[in-house]
């Protein structure tokens, strides 16, 4: 009796085995292939294998005649958790050799293999400063481009000596990109920080983001729940409903603290990424000159309130001196008319 199902069972079992054979040798197995083809790809770190991997998609487009699509929700590329380092002496010519694969001027890019869903600019506040933002562009290329975003780098750099003016430049950068190009998110990074983690995506979300939750010069976690400093992301949206950022912080400090204010005095959340994809590392630096700590910054935090609907983007002055189209970046030269 035992034998007899057994053999019935073997007999069953050959039966379905040679179906799903029959069935797996007639499927058309190159559409498995192509979801294989980028994914294989995926641990590629170096901007020099970036480049590899880009030309071999750059093939794939160019060899297929469908139309490109959009790009998928999660990027396909990214590589999770980044070897960062500053202590290396690459110039800042040896950067744009190895990171200008398929930049457009001026620090532009788009995907070569799909339609990006994020037309992403980039500010960054800026003086003074080359070699940061020479370590800022080696990391961040090749990271926004396994990103997928439809992107573009300004520099805003302050005209002269005066007292700089982090949030105003901000503003400027605001207005400048969308001359360029319909952005319609905005990421502003000071220039001396790099994710740890390229899963930390550069775009914006349902709420202001506020980017850099865990820098290594704070022990990896946030120096106070409400800081929305380094990097924090807005939608153009978001952005409006807050009207820009504050104008009248000049020196360091508190003009964050202002904008965490303008978000949740407007009903808005801050959203962070975790702890561990939200990691940054800082360019060690001593404080630059004409950028004191002002103590009458936190004073003006009483006043956010009343000053958010007349201090920000509607009544921001500035006048541009130079626009400088390097291909790693556009960068603005700008008299902010700080106070004499
Ligand atoms: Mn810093």
């Amino acid at each position: 009796m035992n034998k007899r199902y057994f053999r019935l069972f073997i007999g069953v079992a050959l039966l379905a085995a040679s179906y799903w054979i029959t069935v797996w040798l007639h499927h058309d197995h190159s559409a498995i292939h192509d979801h294989h083809t980028p994914r294989n790809t995926v641990v590629e770190r170096s901007p020099a294998t970036d480049v590899t991997r880009e030309q071999q998609r750059n093939s794939i487009i160019l060899n297929s005649s469908s139309p490109m699509h959009p790009c998928p929700l999660s990027p396909p590329g990214l590589v999770g958790p980044l070897r960062i380092e500053f202590d290396w002496n690459r110039t800042m010519n040896d950067v744009r050799k190895e990171c200008s694969e398929h930049l457009q001027e001026g620090g532009r890019y788009q995907p070569l293999e799909c339609i990006s869903q994020h037309k992403v600019a980039i500010i960054i506040p800026y003086r003074n400063r080359q070699d940061h933002l020479k370590h800022w562009l080696y990391y961040m290329h090749p990271i926004l481009k396994r990103q997928q975003l439809d992107y573009g780098v300004y520099v805003i750099h302050q005209h002269g000596e005066g007292t700089f003016n982090r949030a105003k430049l901000l503003n400027v950068g605001y207005v400048e990109s969308l001359k360029e190009y319909a952005y319609d998110c905005f990421v502003f990074s000071d220039v001396d920080l790099v994710p740890m983690d390229d899963r930390n995506l550069y775009r914006c979300h349902d709420e202001p983001h506020h980017m850099a939750a865990a820098m290594d010069k704070f022990g990896y976690k946030l120096p106070y729940n409400t800081y929305f400093g380094g990097v924090v992301s807005l939608s153009q949206e978001q952005y409006m409903q807050i009207n820009g950022f504050a104008n009248e912080y000049w020196g360091w400090g508190a003009e964050d603290d202002d904008m965490y204010k303008r978000i949740t005095l407007k009903g808005m959340r801050v959203s962070r990424p975790d702890s561990r994809i939200g990691m940054y590392k800082m360019v060690r630096h001593l404080r630059d000159a004409h950028n004191e700590v002002n103590p009458r910054n936190p004073d003006q935090l009483h006043h956010t309130s009343s000053n958010m609907a007349i201090d920000g983007i509607n009544s921001l002055n500035y006048k541009v001196i130079k626009i400088n189209k390097d291909t790693l970046y556009t960068m603005i030269l700008v008299d902010i008319h700080g106070p004499k």
